[in-house]
């Protein structure tokens, strides 16, 4: 199992889109392992995002993600950090492809609804970074029909 982090940005919980956004995760068979609405602070925005510290829409993008709340949630599941950047859809909304989040409910370049991890040391470092306290472990009751026992969840 991989995890993911997943923020839907101020863009997102502003104009509403929270609900159908997870909507989509949660039928796609990604367990939500922690979720919380926050504001995040222009300290955490900097280190979060600090791979992009040099490029002009740096300052712009720290603003954005500081000025009202996100809801920072972790996907959890076989794939899970690929298999979110695909529904994402592309980085900007008018490129993204019909049928992904962004392609579906955005046209700009900043504001493009979401976030998710892109590797596996992306995804450790973000955990760490928004999740400190750690994910909530349950039991996923569906599990044996969203993946195949015998092929997928063998140990
Ligand atoms: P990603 O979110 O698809 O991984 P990145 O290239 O990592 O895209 O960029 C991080 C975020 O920075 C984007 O999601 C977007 O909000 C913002 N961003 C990226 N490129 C631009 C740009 O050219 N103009 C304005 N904002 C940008
Ligand atoms: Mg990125």
């Amino acid at each position: 199992m991989e995890r993911t982090l997943i923020l839907l940005k101020p863009d997102a919980v502003q104009r509403g889109l929270c609900g159908k956004i997870l909507s989509r995760f949660e039928e796609k068979g990604l367990k939500i392992v922690a979720m919380k609405l926050m504001k995040i602070a222009p300290e955490l925005a900097a280190h979060h995002y600090e791979q992009h510290k040099e490029r002009g829409f740096y300052a712009g993008l720290v603003k954005f993600m500081t000025s009202s709340p996100v809801l920072a949630l972790v996907l959890e599941g076989i794939g899970a950090i690929k298999i979110s950047r695909t529904m994402m859809g592309a980085t900007f909304g008018a490129d993204a492809a019909p049928g992904t989040i962004r392609g579906d409910f955005g046209v700009s370049r900043s504001y493009n609804l979401i976030h998710g991890s892109d590797s596996p040391e992306a995804a450790a470092r973000e955990l760490g970074l928004f999740f400190p306290e750690g994910i909530v472990g349950w039991e996923h009751a569906a599990q044996t029909w969203i993946y195949d026992p015998v092929e997928e969840l063998k140990k």
